[in-house]
């Protein structure tokens, strides 16, 4: 009957069902949402975990204990899980130029110690995962960012801090978030594939992953299960915000399921393994904002329908995957073929050369992609 269980590690960011409406037209629609309330009500609804920035639940230094205290009882008595942690390097105005990669080597450095304090946390609260989104590293103007120099210093900052989280013996990674632009014009590590390229570079790449969020990938109008496909093929997707997106428009972040649906099966797919691949067996995290025209309990009926869609989608992916007409019409588009290495062992470039081709016969084939790709629509709308 779709309703979530703690098996399902469904998780939630605080700043999600606390996001209060304030945008750039208008100021908050809703009252601020206690984190220790919302723990109670996410867990309530089924969720196994939540996650935060240091801002979200503790916004005031004299309260820091007594909040943490009150935060930690709640999830004592619901056994909800802190899977995540992550830092808030982009609202205050010191960041507005940029945090570890800005120009000012003193918000640089001041923002490195924020991180490392939050890492701290995260570690105390039993978090095995550490997202950086960096929303405002970035320009506006071309000459204003020295591109090779902001990706210097966050390489730097990133060796800094595997190196730190191995000296302490903490049990924690970090995944970075790709966004294309807002709040920046253009932020740097733009999408999966640029992220991937700097872990790359870094001295520890093994200990850095990516966090991939729907929306962003699909604002820059790009495939989202491809994406994490390749995230998952590189050892890469440590973890995941699921929300949904209308195509390249501002961030939406809207539940997951609602805008590009047809997506979000996909996505489902490629996170299960896409039939034959590996799968991702982290927490399956929303990153979603309830509409600001909605009271309260548009709210939890928003964050309710993320994963009430999430296990929809997955029953219908799984019975896609299980039709054995599906299984038929896999085998006529020859997509299991393609896990057959192009060289046969023990064969040479000479061969492969030598041999002969009917290049006519091949270019006239049938491919019954559009066939395959029908089943998938007969699934998704619930038609078999
Ligand atoms: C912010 C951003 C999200 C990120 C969060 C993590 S913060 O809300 O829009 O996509 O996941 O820093
Ligand atoms: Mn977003
Ligand atoms: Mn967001
Ligand atoms: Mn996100």
């Amino acid at each position: 009957d779709y309703t979530p269980t703690p098996e399902d590690k469904f998780s939630f960011g605080l700043w999600t069902v606390g996001w209060q409406g304030t945008d750039v037209f208008g100021p908050s629609t809703r009252d601020l949402l206690d984190p220790v309330e919302a723990t109670y009500r996410l867990a309530e609804l089924g969720a196994a975990a939540v996650t935060f920035h240091d801002d979200d639940l503790l916004p005031d230094e004299d309260q820091r204990d007594s909040v943490l205290e009150k935060f930690e009882k709640a999830l004592a008595e619901t056994g909800l899980a802190v899977e995540m942690v992550t830092t808030n390097l982009f609202s205050a105005p010191v960041f507005k130029e940029g945090a570890l990669t800005a120009n000012n080597r003193d918000v640089r450095r001041y923002a490195l110690a924020k991180v490392l304090r939050n890492v701290d946390l995260a570690a105390s609260l039993g978090a095995k995962t550490f997202v950086l989104w960096g929303g405002r590293e970035g320009a506006e103007h071309g000459a204003a960012k020295d591109v090779q120099a902001a990706l210097d210093r966050y390489k730097e900052a990133l060796d800094l801090l595997c190196a730190y989280v191995k000296d302490q013996g903490y049990d924690i990674r970090f995944a970075l978030e790709p966004k294309p632009n807002e709040p920046r014009g253009d932020i740097l590590l733009p999408t999966i594939g640029h992220a991937i390229a700097l872990i790359n570079e870094l001295d520890d790449p093994s200990m850095v992953g990516l966090n991939p969020e729907v929306g962003h990938e699909e604002m820059a109008g790009l495939n989202f299960a491809q994406g994490i496909s390749q995230a998952l093929w590189h050892d890469k997707l440590f973890h995941v915000d699921l929300n949904g997106q209308h195509g390249p428009r501002f961030d939406q972040d809207l539940r997951f399921g609602a805008g590009n649906l047809r997506g979000a099966f996909w996505t489902v797919d490629a996170l299960l393994g896409a039939g034959t691949g590996k799968a991702y067996d982290g927490y399956v995290h929303f990153d979603f904002k309830p509409p600001r025209a909605e009271a309260m309990d548009g709210v939890w009926e928003s964050a309710r329908g993320c994963m009430r869609n999430y296990l929809m989608l997955r029953e219908r992916v799984q019975a896609f995957r299980a039709d054995p007409d599906v299984v038929a019409a896999l085998e006529a588009a020859e997509v299991g073929t393609l896990g057959t290495p192009t060289l046969a062992e023990g064969e040479s470039l000479a061969d492969l050369r030598a041999a002969t081709y009917d290049v006519e016969g091949l270019g006239a084939r049938s491919v019954g992609l559009e066939a395959l790709d029908q089943l998938a629509l007969e699934h998704l709308l619930g038609a078999r």
